[in-house]
């Protein structure tokens, strides 16, 4: 999968000027609790970048901005700009945008102002011809202005059409030295910023915008390799805490509150781990675990006193929740889901969890904004009072033939606790019901040759301790233990994927790791689910 990190070296937010003012009718007409676009913090004048996003709203167009007094003065353009000094092309002026907006690149949530996706097609540097001022010139319906993009260059000038009510103008291209006859926009469809057209970025966003967030802050990143471990500096300030104070990690001061208190028993007569071993643990494979959560409502399994006392599930945002924290608001709840959830977006987010005593993170599978569409479908391989961890391998190999002989792409992991679960990645556009009658079919179709293994008994006590091959998991809000989620069980065993040749590894085990040995585990093996994140994958009809 392709991953940008959207960075600001390009355009780093300020604050000031008169964007505030300019801005007032591009915020009014967008929803920041929903859609991910920036909301725009006032800018300075004083820049002189150009961007061009092609946007498939509606309709697709191109959004030509250039950067005046502090926000970009845009027009859309609907066959884009051109080289051809032959075509005239029809820019329609629209509202100022925010700076922030140059760069961005991702997806506007369905049922928003200009739903659709957007790709950073072309930027670069402008500069007025024959005017020092700008914004006057637009006033008065006539721009020049010389171009240096990527894949614009050269002269170009903006001229308004006499005085219709949609404050239409022509995009022209002079006859100089860029000119380029019969040069169309759509001939060059890749983005500037990732390579990447359209389709690929709907398929497949590297970030979305969040709710009400000054822009600066607004990204979320949602693609493998766009996070960082801690350094050994701040681990060391981290082991450094006596029992409560701030640690400064990504950027953020996260709270942590007492850290030696002892979150799980120890396991075979080690000693007992406490919580700071799981913000260690849940800080140090961040990286790892974030690509699963990130842009996803989580549902936490929390234990503030410990894995031996009860704990309690939590989905809504947590009292006091950090300002710096993302959030979600869930426009459409269903029965017995909160409205406002957290966002786990980075390692001082997982950080802050686990200073919660939240154990365990169960992700839903979609992600912004298409959270009730599965990324994946999954294979729950739950063992029942008398199955053996042999009998759920014989299990899994059964799927791993399955799957092979359906040339479908999965991989298992262990729960961390007894069972197995297999993870299969689909394209978008799958709904709940189409993953779980998939997994349906191909869990019978297994299940039928060990009959003497598995129920299909809905209530645990009719099932004579047999395993259930769990398909009806595949629903929005029921969620499984993300990958290198920890388990509330003595020791702090970890749920890790495994490569299908693991489960003939005599020495695997369902609790094989724990937070002290997955280090070492993913300095070895690394995370072999990984590759298939965000897979587009079409699953063969049965
Ligand atoms: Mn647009």
């Amino acid at each position: 999968m392709l991953v940008i990190a959207v960075g600001y070296t390009f355009l780093v937010p300020r604050k000031g000027g008169s964007g505030g003012e300019k801005l007032r009718e591009y915020r009014a007409k967008r929803d920041f609790a929903v859609t991910a676009e920036p909301e725009g913090a006032a800018a300075d004048a004083g820049g002189a970048r150009f961007v061009v996003q092609r946007h498939r709203a509606r309709r697709l167009h191109y959004d030509f901005r250039l950067e005046v007094d502090g926000a970009l003065a845009s027009w859309a353009v609907p066959r884009g700009p051109s080289l051809d000094p032959a075509a005239r092309q029809l820019a329609v002026h629209v509202e100022d945008h925010p700076v922030e907006y140059a760069d961005f690149e991702g997806v506007i949530p369905r049922g928003q102002y200009g739903g659709g996706d957007v790709i950073v097609w072309d930027r670069g540097t402008w500069t007025p011809a024959h005017t020092d001022d700008p914004a006057t010139a637009i006033r008065d319906g006539e721009l020049h202005f010389d171009l240096a993009g990527e894949k614009l260059a050269g002269r170009f000038a903006l001229i308004r059409r006499g005085r219709t009510g949609k404050d239409e103008w022509l995009l022209v291209h002079k006859n100089d030295e860029h000119a380029r006859h019969g040069w169309t926009a759509d001939d060059h469809p890749r983005s500037v910023l990732s390579g990447r057209t359209n389709d690929e970025v709907a398929a497949a966003p590297a970030a979305l915008w969040q709710s009400g967030l000054p822009a600066a802050e607004a990204e979320v990143r949602l693609g493998a390799g766009a996070w960082e471990p801690p350094t050994g500096d701040e681990l060391a300030a981290l082991d450094a805490i006596r029992r409560n104070d701030r640690w400064s990690v990504a950027g953020r001061d996260v709270k942590l509150t007492n850290l030696d208190k002892v979150l799980f028993p120890g396991r075979d007569g080690e000693a007992p781990v406490t919580k700071r071993e799981l913000v260690r643990h849940y800080a140090t494979v961040g990286p790892l675990l974030l690509p699963y959560l990130a842009g996803r409502p989580v549902n936490m399994h929390r234990f503030p006193e410990g894995v031996g006392r009860p704990g309690f599930w939590q989905q809504e945002l947590p009292a006091g929740t950090p300002d710096w924290v993302r959030r979600w608001h869930d426009d459409h709840p269903g029965p017995g889901t909160a409205e406002w959830r957290v966002l786990v977006d980075g390692v001082p987010t997982l950080a802050w969890l686990a200073n919660l005593a939240a154990v365990e993170l169960h992700p839903w599978t979609g992600r912004l904004p298409e959270v009730r569409r599965p990324a994946w479908a999954l294979i729950d391989i739950d063992p029942g009072t008398r199955t053996t961890f042999d009998q759920v391998l014989v299990l899994a190999r059964l799927f791993r033939t399955a799957l092979r002989h359906l040339g479908v792409a999965g991989m298992p992991k262990v729960t961390g606790q007894r069972g197995v679960q297999i993870w299969v990645p689909v394209a978008p556009g799958y709904t709940y019901s189409d993953t779980r009658g998939w997994v349906e079919k191909v869990s019978k179709a297994v299940g039928s040759t060990v009959p003497e293994l598995v129920s299909w008994e809905w209530t645990k006590d009719r099932r004579g301790g047999r395993a259930r091959l769990d398909y009806t998991q595949n629903v929005v809000n029921k969620t499984l233990v993300a990958p290198w989620s920890v388990r509330p069980q003595p020791g702090a065993p970890v749920s890790v994927p495994i490569t299908w040749e693991e489960l003939d590894d005599p020495d695997l085990a369902p609790d094989r790791w724990t937070v002290r040995d997955v280090p070492d585990r993913v300095h070895e093996v690394g995370d072999p689910l990984a590759p298939l994140i965000g897979r587009a994958q079409k699953l063969p009809s049965l």
